[in-house]
């Protein structure tokens, strides 16, 4: 039975990005729906407060955020390789530019031109996604436009070296990050084929991106993931860097929150800190004890 539990929802565009790791890597991997909108109880039962998706379960640890979710996949199974070019950091790098410069106008425009989107979800999002102004998202769409094939333009740019993937001859994880916002458009916006149809590098790429699928899932329901985060001990390894800037020590009572949007705190106790991850311990009535992962960049832990 596969160590990966992964809680998400089909039309996650965050968790289609974890999706295709499955699928890149050819893994097994257990299934669990969870709610698009708040609440979402036997998701922050296990992280403690974090309600992004998706999240990823091995027995009693809990990975949040897609970057650090991806390393750690590639971490337990390395092959075949995530970072095909060698460029591990300036893939990590670049995914801020995916996260955030071109998936904000894609998200602007999956909410604000899509008739689809039920109300229940713009009412949810507008306490969520402090980058939008739901106010004003009519009047924005055109920019978000724009914007979206600014950033379609330097992935054109990429993609006109001679290889099939920006990773090399094989997708990595370069691709995955600059792939989610292509495919949240397609699924989302009605007039993404006309915003694509200038790129044809990018439709020709995006053919090859849809072959690698999402390995083999098993649907299982939140209760049997909870329990088997219940029965389940988490190990305590780990250590924090002397002399870190933010004058933390090992077992220090700490709280994570994340540094854009969704800045739900986490509490717990620290175990690890470096410069890549951030590891606390938690304790919840329902699951028991749970060591709960971020990465460093973008996430902000401090003192309680
Ligand atoms: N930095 C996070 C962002 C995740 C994110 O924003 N996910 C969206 C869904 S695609 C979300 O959490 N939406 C609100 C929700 O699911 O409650 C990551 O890389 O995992």
């Amino acid at each position: 039975m596969s160590q990966y539990i992964l809680h998400h929802f089909d039309a996650s565009p965050f968790a289609e990005k974890v999706r295709l790791v499955f699928g890149l890597k050819q893994l097994a991997w257990r299934s669990v729906q969870i709610p698009m909108i708040m609440p979402k109880p036997d998701l922050t039962c296990l992280t403690g407060g974090y309600r992004k998706t998706p999240v990823l379960q091995i027995g009693a640890d809990i990975y949040c955020d897609t970057s650090l979710i991806a390393q750690e996949i590639d971490r337990r199974t390395p092959a075949p390789p995530l970072f095909p070019s060698g460029q591990r950091g300036l893939t990590l790098a670049l995914s801020r530019w995916g996260d955030k410069t071109f998936f904000e106008p894609g998200a602007a425009l999956s909410m604000g031109e899509n008739p689809q989107v039920p109300d229940v979800v713009i009412e949810d999002r507008k306490a969520f996604f402090n980058f939008m102004d739901f106010g004003k998202l009519a009047e924005s769409l055109p920019a978000a436009r724009m914007q979206l094939q600014a950033n379609c333009a330097l992935l054109e740019d990429a993609l006109s070296c001679d290889s099939d993937y920006l990773d090399g001859n094989a997708p990595g994880y370069t691709d995955i990050q600059a792939w989610f916002v292509i495919w949240m458009t397609r699924a989302n916006v009605p007039s993404a084929e006309s915003l694509l149809a200038p790129f044809a590098l990018i439709n020709r790429w995006s053919g090859r991106m849809a072959t690698i699928g999402h390995g083999d899932s098993e649907d299982i329901p939140a209760d049997e993931a909870l329990g088997i985060a219940r029965s389940t001990s988490p190990g305590d390894e780990g250590s924090v860097m002397a002399d870190n800037p933010l004058g933390l020590a090992r077992g220090d009572a700490v709280v994570v929150s994340a540094d854009d949007y969704g800045r739900d705190e986490v509490a717990g106790e620290l175990l690890n800190l470096d410069f890549s991850s951030i590891k606390i311990r938690r304790t919840d009535d329902r699951v028991g004890d749970l060591n709960v992962h971020f990465p460093q960049l973008g996430y902000q832990v401090r003192k309680r």
